[in-house]
């Protein structure tokens, strides 16, 4: 039997994605953005699953877009076939948080996919990098846009221009990454944190999720249209009721993801 490039499972509400290509330091080709694809709208779907963490191996999180698979391809090969649209934005489309947990090269599309994340916690050992201007081609997963957006225009053109490699506390610094844990504790840390996410409310998680995400995405009157309309949204939720309830009892809240 071939050995599954993309490992998947559920621990209690959390649904956990292992890149498994160790040989090609999880290198993306459409067999992994595929499975990987189908792995997070499985557990989006999953009225038990919460949050999900998608991480790599100790080496590599993803050393980018499978450069050999691509390399003959032509300018009609990635038009029409939709080359990135047709399934490296899956993880758009995913309403839950999504963490990621990276040691080891983050590269090109690896860090694309880092970027994609809605919380990137980061190994000592984290390496992340734009590099294709060295390939002389260009971060086109997400890279030129939501590079800027993270960490701001001078960082991300050097990035981006120079191929400059930041470890894990650069990237803590710049804003890549929201925390950096020793490498042995990245993976227990990472499950800790999003066993804590799926315990809250789900809806109210979506909704803070798809709030912040209008912040990147509109002008600051629109965004702050949103939000209020999101806030309203909140007191038609029994779990907000719950919540601020059991805040008042004195007790712990008891959610229903309703
Ligand atoms: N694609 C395919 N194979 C890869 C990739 C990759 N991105 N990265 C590593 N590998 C393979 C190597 O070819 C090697 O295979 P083999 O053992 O058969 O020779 C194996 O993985 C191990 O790699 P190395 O021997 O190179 O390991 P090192 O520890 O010496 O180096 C590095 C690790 C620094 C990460 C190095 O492998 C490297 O530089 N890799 C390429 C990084 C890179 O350029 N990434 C960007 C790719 S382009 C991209 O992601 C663009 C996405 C956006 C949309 C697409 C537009 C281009």
């Amino acid at each position: 039997m071939s050995e599954q490039i993309v490992l998947v499972e559920a621990r209690g509400r959390v649904g956990v994605i292992t890149l498994n290509r160790p040989q090609q330091l999880n290198a993306l080709n459409d067999a992994v953005m595929d499975q990987l694809g189908a792995a997070l709208l499985a557990f989006d779907a999953d009225e038990g699953i919460g949050a999900i963490v998608i991480t790599g191996s100790a080496k590599a999180f993803a050393a980018g877009a499978d450069i050999e698979a691509m390399a003959d391809w032509s300018f009609m090969d990635v038009y029409q076939s939709g080359f990135i649209t047709r399934n490296w934005e899956t993880i758009r489309r995913v309403r839950k948080p999504v963490l990621a947990a990276v040691s080891g090269f983050a590269m090109g599309g690896g860090c694309e996919l880092a970027l994609a994340c809605d919380i990137v916690v980061a190994g000592e050992s984290a390496r992340f990098a734009l590099p294709e201007i060295r390939l002389a081609m260009l971060p086109g997963a997400g890279g030129t846009q939501r590079l800027p957006r993270a960490i701001g225009k001078a960082k991300a053109m050097d990035m981006c221009l120079s191929a400059r490699q930041l470890d894990a506390q650069e990237a803590d610094c710049y804003g890549l990454v929201s925390r950096v844990v020793p490498d042995a504790e990245l993976i227990d840390q990472t499950l800790a944190l999003a066993t804590q996410i799926a315990s809250f409310s789900l809806p109210a998680l979506m909704a803070i999720k798809a709030s912040v995400n209008r912040a990147w995405e509109s002008p600051l009157s629109e965004g702050i249209l949103f939000e209020r309309h999101a806030l309203y949204e909140r007191f038609a939720s029994a779990d907000a009721h719950e919540g601020m309830h059991a805040f008042l009892g004195k007790r712990t809240p008891s959610f229903q993801h309703r």
